[in-house]
Parts: C-alpha cells; structure tokens; sequence
C-alpha cells in the first residue's frame, strides 16, 4: 500500500488534526508543505487538490479528500480505529466533530490568529472570540468531569480534533488553568502512543 499524502503547514491547526490522527493511527505518511503566505492554496495545482482552497488536504490514491472531520472519519474508517465500537458511539463521536468546529475551533483559532499577527481585529473581537470559547471550554470541561476521553473509555478522533483546537488555546493567550479536567485529558492524550505535538509532527518543508 504507497503512503497517503499529507498538504498543509506546519502552523495550522487543522492540518495538526489529520497528521496526529495518522500518527495516532501507526500510519507513515508524506508531507507537502503549502506555503499560504505566498498564496499556494489559491492557485490551479493546489485547487486540483481541495476545491475550497485551505488546507488540509490528503491524498490516497486516486482519492483527494478535504475537511479535517472529514479526513479523520475517512481515516477511523479506513483503518477501523478511533472511530467509535458501537453505533452510539460512532454517533457521539461525530456530535463531538461538529461541536468542535462550531464551538471550539473558531474561537480558539482566531484569538491565535490575532495574537500571532496573521488576523488583524479590534480588540472587542478579540474579547468576543475568547469568551465564546472560555463558553466551549465550560462544556468541555464538564463533559471530561465524567470520562477519561470524549467518548467511551478509549480516545477517539473526536478527541483528536478537539486537541487539535485546544492546543492553540494558549497561544491565543486564552488560559487553561481554569479547567482541570480539560488539562488532565490533554496529559492522557499526550500519552498516547504515536502522540507528537504540532511541531514534532509536521514538517516544515515537502516530506517523503
Ligand atoms: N474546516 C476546515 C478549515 C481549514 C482552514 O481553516 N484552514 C486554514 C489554515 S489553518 C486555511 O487554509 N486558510 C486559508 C484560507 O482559508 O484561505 C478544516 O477543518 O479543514
């Protein structure tokens, strides 16, 4: 079976999500960088691979596939791991896949994004961004009161993606410390084997 191809940059926080679910999952994979600030995802040959012109993209075959939820239930299917056992399961799992890019993700991301200089916003958005997200971060955190992973006793790629965002949080100066079963979780995800943080995992240049 050739490698499955990874397109994204070493700084995006989706682009994490899909190289630490193969990670996760024992999958070599190789890497090639987009380079968003020279407007790459914009032109025709990365357009051939993700019509929306972000990244993520991964490429397995003849298949080109987009969407960071997207590509992790691609991925728990095509390898029947951290997908869920039961179909309760299953179903919790992608609850937890669209919460996170309603709820979480964007509030994480842009605070990051603002206070890296990639975004600029007036500092009312900024409050707006980070207290809907100290609002998702409640819930998480309530949720993980009760289980030692988002679904079932076993990680996911519900909690994959939720990581994903949460590991940006103080990056955009939104402060975990208020949230003990959330940093907890984040340690037994850390633990994980095949577990490598963001800029362990992706390269920062084309990766064979
Ligand atoms: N919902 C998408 C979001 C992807 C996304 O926002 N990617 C950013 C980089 S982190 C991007 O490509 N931004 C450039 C653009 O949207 O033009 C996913 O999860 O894959």
């Amino acid at each position: 079976m050739s490698k499955m191809t990874l397109y994204g940059i070493w700084l995006s926080g989706p682009t994490y999500k899909a190289g630490l679910a193969l990670s996760l999952m024992g999958q070599a994979f190789a890497y090639k960088h987009v380079d968003l600030r020279a407007g790459a995802h914009k032109q025709p040959e990365y357009l051939a691979v993700n019509r929306y012109g972000q990244v993520p993209a991964l490429v397995d075959g003849d298949l080109k596939l987009c969407q960071s939820g997207s590509i992790l239930l691609y991925l728990a299917d095509k390898f029947g791991k951290m997908g869920g056992k039961t179909a309760e399961e299953k179903a919790r799992v992608r609850e937890w896949l669209f919460w996170e890019f309603d709820r979480l993700a964007p509030n994480v991301y842009r605070p990051r994004a603002i206070k890296r200089g990639f975004m600029k916003a007036e500092d009312n958005v900024l409050q707006l961004y980070t207290g809907l997200a100290n609002d998702a971060l409640k819930v998480l955190d309530a949720s993980l009161a009760k289980s030692s992973f988002l679904v079932g006793n076993e990680a996911t790629i519900a909690d994959v993606a939720v990581y994903g965002d949460v590991a940006y949080a103080e990056e955009g100066a939104i402060d975990l410390a208020p949230y003990a079963n959330v940093k907890a979780w984040m340690g037994r995800v850390e633990k994980l084997p095949g577990f490598k943080k963001y800029a362990d995992l992706l390269p920062q240049q084309d990766a064979a």
